[in-house]
């Protein structure tokens, strides 16, 4: 008898213990997942490498905007994978985004709005080279000088290589296509034989694109061309101090103007190799926000 209430009792209990539960589960709730957004996302923004122009950016946004939320560094890589994974499973996430970038013809996404600035206006890519390199080589000086493509070929390199294939060959591919382009950047130069030419650049997928399709025509016109990868910060310094000859990855005025700032003076700017780039923080369309400030709590 004992046993049978002590039974029924308990099992009120559980009862009630569940209903209170699940009431506090859907308390606040997003996308039938528990908790504010920010619990959802463990308060991170997933970033890249921490020399990365776009990392500095978003961690400026957090002070600007008062955010508790930490920037967590990575690489492009792994935050690709993981904007890949939380789409997979319709998942929040906020990365560190650009464009161009292959990521927005294979998801539907969107920038959040930054009306405090903290990502700064539209940018320009540079090619920079280091000093001297006009005499040096005035043949690749005239063809990195000539180098400028739409947004939408660096597009092409980019997502050939996110499907799988070799940059170095998507590069290849991209210039025989392209024969018109590079007649432009290669008109009136002539060619060379085996001079030596080393191009630093960040493994970034738009950096990586750039890098390659230049490279292949320096190649094609007599030079022996060395591809150095390195990290933002060293990438500067090198083509300042002559280590390098030219990089094609210079985010301006905002992404890398600490950098540019710094070396001032110490290389030569050979103005836009790609004009109407973007940085900022980038989440899938079917997240509710819109605005960074929609992250304030
Ligand atoms: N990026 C791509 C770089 C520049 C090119 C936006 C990741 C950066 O943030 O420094």
């Amino acid at each position: 008898m004992f046993n049978r209430n002590f039974k029924k009792v308990a099992l009120i209990a559980i009862a009630v213990f569940a209903l209170a539960l699940a009431g506090c589960a859907s308390d606040g709730g997003e996308g039938g997942e528990t908790g504010s957004l920010g619990e959802q996302l463990d308060y991170t923004i997933t970033g890249i490498d921490a020399g990365a122009g776009v990392v500095r950016s978003a961690e400026q946004a957090v002070e600007d905007y008062g955010l508790d939320y930490t920037v967590q560094t990575s690489s492009g890589a792994a935050m690709t994978q993981a904007l890949g994974d939380a789409i997979a499973n319709e998942e929040p996430i906020i990365v560190t985004g650009w464009n161009p970038h292959w990521k927005f013809a294979a998801y539907d996404l969107k920038y959040l709005e930054d009306p405090k600035g903290s990502f700064g206006e539209a940018e320009d890519i540079h090619t920079i080279a280091r000093m001297g390199l006009s005499d040096d080589m005035p043949e690749a000086y005239q063809i990195l000088d000539n180098f400028y493509w739409e947004g939408s070929d660096m597009e092409a390199v980019m997502i050939e290589v996110n499907d799988g294939a070799e940059p170095a060959d998507v590069a290849r591919q991209w210039v025989d296509d392209n024969q018109d382009k590079v007649a432009e950047w290669t008109d009136g130069v002539d060619p060379v034989d085996g001079v030596e030419i080393d191009l630093a650049y960040v493994a970034w997928d738009s950096e990586i694109a750039s890098t390659n399709v230049i490279g292949t025509v320096l190649s094609d016109m007599g030079y022996d061309v060395t591809l150095t990868q390195v990290e933002n910060g060293p990438m500067w310094e090198a083509v300042a101090s002559g280590q390098t000859d030219a990089i094609v990855a210079a985010w301006l005025p905002g992404t890398h103007g600490d950098h540019y700032e710094k070396y001032d003076g110490e290389f030569d700017d050979l103005g836009a190799n790609l004009e109407g780039a973007r940085i900022g923080l980038v989440v899938p369309a079917y997240m509710e926000i819109n605005s960074i400030e929609d992250l304030v709590e």
